[in-house]
């Protein structure tokens, strides 16, 4: 590792390790490594499906089956994906008590299932599903209904009321959860270092949460394999891919602390 790195990833130990309130903002980038495909880049989501207008209310009033084949296939995906040695690291940092919170973009549970507890999702979880008129909502993994939801090929119903179920995903032009998103926001003005993991920093109002560190005075990392919307704001650039970086960070947090 050049002399370079290695004293910018002694630099971000010694910041992680002496903070009082750090937390991470994490997007598709960090899945990237377990097989979750991104959303812009070269073979992004968004590029190959068109399917940016897929992730509309729009799209599922015109056509529904055709947003419900879009998130099937991704559920069949995401639900053989593992997390990587990033979501490990962010989940052993909290273990340790130096990360306080974990704000995800991310709607495929990787975080969870690595062990994150501190987490909030800001655009909701693609296993979860809920009515279209009731209050009705479903987590998949936990009824164990997923199997049998993606081999069905008709319209999902809610089981109380027969009206149309949608993925609980947050969608373009729609509200952010109302305590989700006010959560991450209170959590961000206490943060004193927010660690910026596979984000283009291009969705809103998601992407405000690292420049509400950045405001109050809190250090920006950031962790991407190329520059995004939030390194003009980062006091420190970790070029690379985030499972190979944050795993190197974490065993330089674990000497720094020995
Ligand atoms: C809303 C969920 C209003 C579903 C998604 C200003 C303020 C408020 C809103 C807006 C605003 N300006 C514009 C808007 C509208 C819009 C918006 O932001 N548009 C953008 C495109 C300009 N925002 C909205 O519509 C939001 N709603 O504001 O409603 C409102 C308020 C009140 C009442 C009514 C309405 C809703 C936004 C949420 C949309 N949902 N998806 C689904 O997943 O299907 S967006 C989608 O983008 C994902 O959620 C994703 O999380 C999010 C961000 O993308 P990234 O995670 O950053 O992923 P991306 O592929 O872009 O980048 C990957 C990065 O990783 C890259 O930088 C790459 O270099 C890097 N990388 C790749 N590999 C690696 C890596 N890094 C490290 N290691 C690697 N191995
Ligand atoms: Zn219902």
């Amino acid at each position: 590792m050049p002399l370079s790195t290695f004293i910018m990833f002694a630099e971000v130990a010694k910041l992680l390790a002496c903070s009082r309130f750090a937390i991470a903002f994490t997007g598709a980038g960090i899945s990237a490594e377990s097989g979750v495909p991104t959303f812009r880049g070269k073979n992004g989501l968004w590029k190959t499906y068109r399917a940016e207008e897929l992730a509309t209310p729009e799209a599922f009033r015109k056509d529904p089956p055709l947003v419900w084949s879009f998130y099937r296939w991704r559920m069949g995906k995401i639900i053989r994906a593992k997390p990587n040695p990033a979501h490990y690291a962010l989940a052993e940092l909290e273990r340790m008590g130096i990360l306080k919170a974990v704000i995800t973009q991310n709607v495929d549970d990787l975080h969870r299932e690595a062990g994150s507890r501190g987490l909030i999702e800001l655009h909701g979880n693609i296993f979860r599903v809920r009515c279209t008129s009731c209050s009705y909502t479903e987590n998949l993994k936990e009824s164990g209904r997923l199997d049998e939801f993606l081999e069905e090929r008709d319209l999902p119903r809610c089981p109380k009321c027969g009206s149309l179920l949608r993925p609980d995903v947050v969608w373009f032009g729609e509200p952010l959860p109302q305590t989700a998103l006010a959560e991450a926001f209170s959590i961000a003005e206490k943060a004193d270092l927010v660690l910026v993991i596979g984000t283009s920093g291009l969705v809103y109002p998601a992407a405000y949460i690292p420049y509400i560190v950045k405001e109050r005075g809190g250090k920006v990392v950031e962790v991407n394999t190329e520059r995004s919307g939030i390194t003009p704001i980062a006091d420190i650039f970790l070029r690379g891919r985030a499972g190979e970086v944050m795993g190197k960070l974490l065993s330089e947090v674990k000497r720094v602390g020995e």
